[in-house]
Parts: structure tokens; C-alpha cells; sequence
């Protein structure tokens, strides 16, 4: 089955960050594919592969950044899939990524990101956010998301 979901970072540094959400796409069984690519440092690579993506059979982007980060904006901007922005802490950040996050958040009205917390918490919420938006359509991703649910709350009231 080709991917549902397409990952995207701006550097490798954010890949032990963005295992987080491949390991919660694997644990939903939802297909995926991750790239490293960057809106500043190659802007041209990434409008190619935006712009291929739901001819892929792509259905939502993950798009994770730290530095000035604008990757999932761009990739907003040359495409109509949903896009979930995940702002990352880069060694340079203010206040622990909150610059990220607001260049992430801010998106000006008509391209819509749909923001998630910084680092590892926003990269799971991501991978769960983007099976909830495919599960609209798969009864069946849907119980396994609903099951995840009852394992999480059984976690906390059986510890
Ligand atoms: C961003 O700048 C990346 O997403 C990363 O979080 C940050 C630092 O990148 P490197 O300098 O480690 O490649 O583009």
C-alpha cells in the first residue's frame, strides 16, 4: 500500500524527534514515508515534492521544523492536503521552541497549518492527529485509534 501519510523534516538533526511519530503511525498501522528536506536550504525540492504528493495517493502531511521554521508553511503554500506543523526545539531556539512554534502557528489567513505542542508530545499528537483525519474514511483505523484511547485512560486509573 503506498503511503497515507508523508513526513517531512528540515534537517536529520530532527529525526531521533520525528521517530516518535513514525513509531506511532507503525503502532496505528497506518502507511508512511519521511523525508529530509528544507524550506530555506533546498526550497526547490521541496515545491517538487509538495506538489507530487496527492498524486501519490498522499492524504496528510506531518511537516516538522526548529530553525526559523517555515517547512511546513511552504509546504502548506504548494499543496491542499492538510498539513500538521510540528515546531521543534533546534539548538539555537528561544524559550525552548517557542520561536518555532510561532512561526509554525502564525500562518496567514487561507494556508492553514494545524499546529501541534513542540517537540517529542507534538510529534506523537501529529502521528495521532493525521490517523484520526485518514480514519474518517477506515472504520477499522478508527476502532484501532479508539482501542489506543482505552489503553491510554487503563494506564492511568490501573498504573
Ligand atoms: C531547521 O533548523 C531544522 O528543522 C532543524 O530543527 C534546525 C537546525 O538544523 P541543523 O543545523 O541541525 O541541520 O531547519
Amino acid at each position: 500500500m503506498s503511503a497515507q501519510v508523508a513526513i517531512v523534516m528540515g534537517s536529520s538533526s530532527d529525526a531521533q524527534v520525528m521517530a516518535v511519530a513514525e513509531e506511532t503511525l507503525r503502532g496505528l498501522g497506518v502507511e508512511h514515508e519521511t523525508r529530509v528536506l528544507s524550506a530555506h536550504r533546498t526550497p526547490d525540492e521541496v515545491r517538487d515534492w509538495a506538489k507530487g504528493l496527492a498524486a501519490r495517493g498522499v492524504k496528510v502531511v506531518i511537516a516538522a521544523a526548529g530553525g526559523a521554521a517555515h517547512l511546513a508553511g511552504a509546504v502548506a503554500a504548494h499543496q491542499t492536503l492538510p498539513v500538521i506543523g510540528v515546531p521543534l526545539a533546534a539548538p539555537n531556539a528561544i524559550a525552548g521552541g517557542l520561536d518555532a512554534l510561532l512561526s509554525t502557528v502564525q500562518m496567514p489567513r487561507g494556508v492553514p497549518v494545524a499546529t501541534v505542542a513542540i517537540g517529542e508530545a507534538g510529534a506523537a499528537n501529529a502521528a495521532i492527529l493525521a490517523a484520526e483525519i485518514i480514519a474518517l474514511g477506515d472504520p477499522a483505523l478508527a476502532s484501532r485509534i479508539q482501542t489506543m484511547r482505552q489503553s491510554m485512560a487503563a494506564r492511568i486509573l490501573s498504573p
